[in-house]
C-alpha cells in the first residue's frame, strides 16, 4: 500500500498515458518588452480601475450591439437603395419609410456616441495592460479589438461631421468610407462578441437572479469609486437622452424647437423647407431662369417642354418629404406633372427604368436613376410647384423631381433631361 503511494513509483507509471502538454504555437509567449517601454499610460498604477466592472463593460457592450445593429440595417438599406444590387428593390410605399429608416440611423447613431465613450472609459484599461500581447492568439483577438475600437469611433465620427455638413473637414468620400468601415466594424464585432459571449452570459445571469450579488471585484470597484454601476448607466441613458431631444427635431417636426444641436431646422429655408445645395452652389442660376430653357424627353416620340408647356398638362399635388440622408427631413405640399403621363406621351414603355439629369453640369447629385416602379407611381411628379407656391429656384425651379421613399439624394432639382435608363 505505502508504496503505492510512492511517488517514484506511480510517476513514471502514469506518464504515458498523461497527453504530451505541448504549448500550442499561438499560445508561446512572446518574449517580454523591454521594461522601459512600460511608461505613460502603460506604467504600474498610471490609470484608475475603480468604478469599471465587467459587468459594466458587458452590459454597455450589449446596448452598443444593439445600437449598431440597427445602424447597420438602416445603413444598408440607404446604401442599397442608392446602389441597388440585382437581387435589390425598395417598395414606393409607405411613403414616409425612408424617412423613419434613415432618421433612425442618424438619431441611433447620435444616442450612441455617449454610450460608445462610456464603454471606451470601461475598457481603456484593458487597452493599456502590460504586457501588450501575450502570444500570437492574443495579438490577434488585440487586433481585432483595435479595429473594433477604430472602426466604430470611425464611424460614429464621421457619421456626425456628416450630419454636420462638415465634408471639407474629412478629405475622403464619406459614403465610401462610412460604408466599407461599417463592414470591418461588423467583422471586427462578430469576433469580439463570440469572444465574449461566456463573460456575457455569465452577466445576464446574474442580472436575471438578483439574489446573487456582484463578484466581490465589482462590489469593491464599484464603492471605491463612490457610485454603482446603476449610476453610470443613468448618466449615459441621460446623456443619450439630451442628444437626442436635442437633435431629433431636425426629422420629427414638433421637437423643432428643442433641437439646439441640430445642424438643420425642418421648418427653415426658402417656402418653409430647408435647402441642401441652392442654384447658385450647383451652379444654375442662368440655365435654370433662361426663357429658352426646355425639358427633353427623350423616347420614340421625343418632347421638348417648356415650363408653359409643363403647366398645361393635368397637374396633380402629393404630400410626400424630403429625407436627406443626413438626418433631416420634411413634408411638404408639391403639384405638377405626374412623371408617368410624361413617359406615355414620349412613347416610353412603362416597365423601364428612367434616368433624371439635372442642368447641373458637375456633382455627385445631377443625374438620378428611378426604378420604372417609381417611374410610373402616380405620386412620383416634376413638381413646378411648393406648398401652394411656384418653386422657389433653390428648390429646383423650373422643375425638380418629387416621388415617394426616396433619400433626399436622388429627388433631383433644376431637371433637364428625362430618358430611358441605360
Ligand atoms: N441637381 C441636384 N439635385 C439635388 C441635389 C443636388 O446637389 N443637385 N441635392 C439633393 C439633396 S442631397 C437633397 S437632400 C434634396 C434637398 O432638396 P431641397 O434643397 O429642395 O430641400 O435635393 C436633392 N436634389
Ligand atoms: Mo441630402
Amino acid at each position: 500500500m505505502v508504496r503505492d503511494t510512492d511517488p517514484r513509483l506511480t510517476t513514471p507509471r502514469s506518464e504515458p498515458y498523461a497527453p504530451a502538454r505541448r504549448t500550442p504555437i499561438w499560445r508561446r509567449p512572446f518574449p517580454p518588452p523591454p521594461p522601459p517601454l512600460r511608461r505613460g499610460p502603460f506604467a504600474p498604477g498610471a490609470i484608475r480601475t475603480a468604478g469599471r466592472s465587467e459587468a459594466l463593460s458587458a452590459w454597455l457592450g450589449l446596448w452598443l450591439g444593439l445600437a449598431f445593429g440597427i445602424c447597420l440595417v438602416t445603413g444598408l438599406i440607404s446604401h442599397g437603395i442608392q446602389h441597388p444590387p440585382g437581387w435589390f428593390s425598395w417598395p414606393t410605399r409607405p411613403v414616409s419609410l425612408y424617412r423613419v429608416t434613415q432618421g433612425l440611423h442618424v438619431a441611433t447613431g447620435l444616442a450612441t456616441v455617449p454610450l460608445l465613450l462610456a464603454k471606451l472609459w470601461a475598457v481603456h484599461p484593458n487597452l493599456f495592460r502590460w504586457p501588450p500581447v501575450r502570444d500570437a492568439a492574443d495579438a490577434l483577438s488585440r487586433g481585432t479589438l483595435l479595429l473594433l475600437v477604430g472602426g466604430a469611433v470611425f464611424e460614429l465620427a464621421s457619421g456626425v461631421l456628416n450630419t454636420a455638413r462638415l465634408y471639407a473637414v474629412m478629405g475622403f468620400a464619406f459614403p465610401a468610407a462610412h460604408f466599407w468601415t461599417a463592414w470591418i466594424t461588423t467583422g471586427a464585432l462578430v469576433i469580439h462578441v463570440a469572444a465574449q459571449a461566456t463573460t456575457v452570459r455569465r452577466v445576464l445571469r446574474q442580472r436575471h437572479r438578483p439574489s446573487t450579488a456582484l463578484p466581490p471585484s465589482d462590489a469593491a470597484d464599484a464603492s471605491d469609486a463612490g457610485f454603482t454601476r446603476r449610476a453610470v448607466f443613468v448618466t449615459v441613458a441621460a446623456a443619450a437622452g439630451v442628444v437626442t431631444l436635442a437633435t431629433v427635431g431636425q426629422t420629427v417636426r414638433p421637437l423643432a424647437g428643442t433641437s439646439a444641436l441640430a445642424p438643420r431646422r425642418p421648418d427653415l429655408g426658402p417656402q418653409g423647407l430647408p435647402v441642401n445645395r441652392s442654384a447658385a452652389g450647383a451652379g444654375v442660376r442662368t440655365t435654370a431662369t433662361h426663357p429658352g430653357y426646355r425639358l427633353v424627353v427623350a423616347g420614340p416620340r421625343p418632347l421638348r417642354l417648356s415650363r408653359a408647356a409643363l403647366a398645361a398638362f393635368p397637374q396633380h399635388t402629393a404630400e410626400l418629404p424630403i429625407a436627406c440622408v443626413e438626418g433631416w427631413s420634411a413634408s411638404a405640399r408639391w403639384t405638377g406633372v405626374r412623371l408617368r403621363d410624361l413617359l406615355a406621351e414620349a412613347g416610353i414603355a412603362s416597365d423601364v427604368d428612367v434616368t433624371i439629369e439635372s442642368l447641373q453640369r458637375a456633382g455627385a447629385y445631377r443625374v438620378s436613376t428611378l426604378p420604372a416602379a417609381f417611374a410610373q407611381d402616380p405620386l412620383t411628379l416634376l413638381a413646378l410647384r411648393l406648398n401652394d407656391e411656384m418653386l422657389d429656384l433653390d428648390h429646383g425651379f423650373p422643375c425638380r423631381l418629387i416621388a415617394p421613399n426616396r433619400p433626399g439624394v436622388l429627388q433631383t432639382k433644376w431637371v433637364a433631361r428625362i430618358e430611358v435608363a441605360r
